[in-house]
């Protein structure tokens, strides 16, 4: 691969020639050339920039210094068949995302345009369009004086990527944002460190447990740490349903609170007198209640049929579900479990349940939930997920308190 960076500070790219980058470059699976822009100007004082029309504050980079830097490299392009790739780092661009790495690793022409003061005229990115794809691509949400910092993290990113570039190919597969979800903690040796254990399931040598404690604290940390990102959760086929579960957003209050009364009406037809509290809560609380728990939500053929929530006993409004549960952070209320009438029978409730809990954070020893004690199909599920009935619910004549010992996550 060959790239190209357009700087007025060319020494700020020396970092490309150490670490990873700088072996990839000695192994001739990179060509990396940094070119400084005032090499394409003709006046004495090698101007690069001027004032913004339109006034304002601060400096833009002129376009013909641009324009002429920009049809040199396409002449000396590698690969003259195919269009190169132009990248423009600015803090106004579209997200760089490992997406966006993997696309660019395919190309075997990438130049980096690198701005300073306020920008570069626009016209030098719509003539570029002519010979080049041109990404305007930003890091993050924050402004550098820059695009040269961006370009040198663009480009690590990128050239990782590239076959042969790192020994271990799993490596890259298993990294944070591979599959949507952030990385689990890691840990090496010794197993006890200033009293601190390394989670004792990492030592057990049981491949599985390990597998699904990882994938559990992978879930965790990106529900905690990049709600965001939970939202593009996974996609399931549940019983020839293809479904999506992802964290509920507050706009799915309304479609939510529609889904619990279906949900709810058809318990209490099934059995008739059953008390029935979901259904007595007005709007305001459902709205309330997105934000007081973290709920899930199923949607197939764009539209919600199921849901589940969970939250740390304690947290909310009227504490724990049952009698003895302290705030210690140790128990996981789970609630509204619930699927559309229509789709019930195909494991959709299980599988909503397991989210749920594998959004407990790691300090929860018990997960606890609350049913009808006539509830027949939800006791069976429940009971089939583990959970054991622990006696009546406190205040709640005809329901039941079940609760099941959550996975050791640490310690
Ligand atoms: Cl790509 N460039 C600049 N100048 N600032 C940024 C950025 C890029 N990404 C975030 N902030």
């Amino acid at each position: 691969m060959r790239i190209d960076v357009v700087t007025i500070f060319p020494a700020y790219l020396d970092v490309l020639d150490v670490s990873l980058t700088g072996r990839a470059r000695d192994s001739g699976l990179l060509d990396v050339r940094v070119h400084d822009l005032r090499a394409f100007t003709h006046d004495r004082h090698r101007t690069v920039d001027d004032t913004p029309y339109g006034g304002g504050a601060g400096m833009v980079m002129k376009p013909e210094p641009w324009g002429e830097a920009l049809d040199s490299l396409v002449a000396d392009s590698p690969a003259p068949a195919h269009r190169p790739t132009l990248v423009v780092p600015t803090p106004s661009g579209t997200p760089f995302t490992q997406a966006v790495a993997r696309e660019l690793a395919e190309t075997a022409h990438l130049v980096v345009a690198c701005g300073r003061y306020e920008g570069i005229d626009q016209r030098v990115v719509e003539e570029a369009a002519a010979a080049y794809d041109v990404r305007e691509l930003s890091l993050g949400d924050f402004v550098l004086n820059g695009g040269e910092a961006a370009a040198a993290a663009f480009i690590e990113a990128v050239v990782r990527l590239l076959p042969g570039f790192v020994g271990n190919p799993d490596s890259l597969v298993e990294e944070s944002h591979e599959e949507g979800l952030l990385e689990y903690p890691v840990y090496t040796k010794p197993a006890a460190w200033r009293g601190r254990q390394v989670p004792g399931v990492l030592l057990s040598g049981d491949h599985g447990a390990i597998a699904t404690w990882r994938h559990a604290e992978s879930v965790r940390r990106t529900v905690a740490r990049r709600p965001d990102l939970a939202h593009r959760a996974a996609r399931v086929g549940l019983g020839g349903l293809d479904l999506e579960v992802r964290l509920a957003a507050r706009a799915d209050a309304g479609e939510l609170f529609t889904l619990t009364r279906a949900c709810w009406l058809q318990e209490l037809w099934a059995n008739p007198g059953v008390h029935v509290p979901a259904l007595e809560e007005s709007f305001e609380e459902a709205v309330r209640g997105l934000d007081d728990w973290t709920t899930f939500v199923a949607v197939a053929g764009g539209r919600i049929v199921g849901s589940a929530r969970g939250r740390v006993a304690g947290d909310g409004v009227g504490g724990g579900a049952g009698e003895g549960d302290g705030d210690d952070g140790t128990t996981w209320d789970v609630g509204r479990v619930m699927v559309a009438p229509d789709l019930q029978g195909r494991g959709l409730g299980r599988h909503l349940l397991r989210v749920v809990e594998d959004a407990a954070p790691a300090e929860v020893t018990t997960y606890v939930l609350w049913t009808g004690a006539k509830s027949v199909d939800n006791l069976r599920m429940y009971k089939k997920a583990g959970y054991r009935l622990r006696g009546p619910a406190p205040g709640s004549p005809g329901a039941v308190v079940l609760t099941k010992p959550a996975p050791r996550r640490s310690g």
